[in-house]
């Protein structure tokens, strides 16, 4: 029989798009699909392939009869209701922080590390970080041809990683600035936005974003770093098998509605060559290479915006570095970033289910 899907957090940003993405499949793996939600949202009608759900309340007894539970809620819901599914016979996968960093369960990006579905003590998988994940495809082909050592990356990441509340912040302070000479003198920004009741204390980042860009994404940790900074860092060395990868992150929000870009700069234990990153890049089926710097072509948000793969442009060799390639990846996110690859995760295990 095929097996039963529960979509957990059916109503919310990833799980609607994910709903999106399944319709939009010419065929799926799953017999029931079976949306879940918190109370408020049950009973909410949604369409999944022609068919019109009713949107049940999270329960224990909603995910009896599923094979794999789809998590799509804050790290402090799935760290309650992920064991609770998994106790009840699913497979858990899920997409927030809770359960990533636990020894017992894998970290699965399916272009990376698919074989690590199968070791899941805990009955759940994890998937990453919208910013970790999006480049993973394009450091594991690498790391799997030219043995990755060190990594240092700058993320551009758009406002949508901070959700409904970041994206709607940055439409209101463009709104405000629109048309004003702001960004000439210093503060311009700050003095128009409060002018138009728009106070940095109110908003989700510490800095005003329209015209600006703001080196923090996440939560203060210490000693200098983000959190987006560490997990990063940390999920990076267990998502490629490489505890002692030397890893530095600085993550910066940009005025970007959606589309999270990186800068990389990654060194290998083998000497690597542009003409052979971009064989590597072009044999991976989820990543699209566009690559014509001489003639002004490469990836930018703008491009790349509700497209599902990862792109790669601006590859070249570092010229003071010695095995080490920079180039530039570009995801939609983090609706087509982390509900594709959320979905990916638990369509790599469908086949062992049901
Ligand atoms: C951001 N990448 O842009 C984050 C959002 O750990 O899943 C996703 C946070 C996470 O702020």
């Amino acid at each position: 029989m095929a097996p039963v899907l529960a979509l957990v957090g059916a109503t919310g940003a990833v799980g609607t798009v994910m709903i999106d993405i399944i319709n939009n499949r010419e065929t799926v793996p799953w017999g029931e699909i079976r949306l879940i939600a918190s109370a408020r949202s049950a009973g909410k009608k949604l369409t999944v392939r022609g068919e019109e759900l009713t949107v049940i309340e999270l329960t224990a007894e909603a995910f009896d009869g599923v094979d794999v539970a789809m998590f799509d809620v804050p790290d402090e819901i799935s760290a309650e209701w992920a064991p609770v599914a998994a106790a009840r016979g699913a497979v858990a996968v899920d997409n927030s922080g809770a359960f990533r960093m636990d020894d017992d369960v894998p970290l699965v990006v399916p272009e990376v590390n698919a074989d690590k579905v199968g070791e899941r003590p805990r009955g759940i998988i994890a998937n990453p970080n919208c910013t970790t994940l999006s480049m993973m495809a394009a450091l594991g082909a690498l790391h799997r041809e030219f043995e990755l050592k060190e990594l240092v990356v700058a993320s551009y990441q758009a406002v949508s990683g901070a959700g409904k509340e970041g994206v709607d912040r940055l439409y209101a302070e463009l709104e405000a600035v629109a048309g004003k000479p702001v960004g000439v003198s210093a503060g311009d920004v700050r003095k128009t936005l409060e002018a138009a009741g728009l106070s940095i204390s109110d908003s989700p980042f510490p800095a005003p974003l329209a015209f600006n860009v703001v080196p923090s994404a996440g939560s203060y940790k210490g000693d200098g770093w983000y959190s987006e900074e560490l997990k990063v860092r940390n999920e990076s060395r267990k998502i490629l098998g490489i505890p002692d990868l030397k890893v530095s992150a600085t993550c910066v929000r940009v005025p970007v509605v959606t589309t999270h870009s990186l800068a990389v700069h990654a060194t290998f234990a083998r000497e690597v060559t542009v003409e052979e990153a971009h064989k590597v890049f072009e044999a991976q089926p989820t990543i699209v290479l566009v690559d014509d710097p001489e003639n002004g072509v490469f990836p930018t948000p703008a491009e790349v915006v509700g497209e599902d793969p990862t792109y790669v442009g601006r590859v070249r060799q570092a010229l003071d570095f010695p095995n080490t390639l920079d180039f530039l990846r570009v995801r939609g996110q983090p609706a087509q970033g982390a509900a594709a690859e959320h979905l990916r995760d638990a369509e790599t295990l469908a086949p062992q289910l049901g």
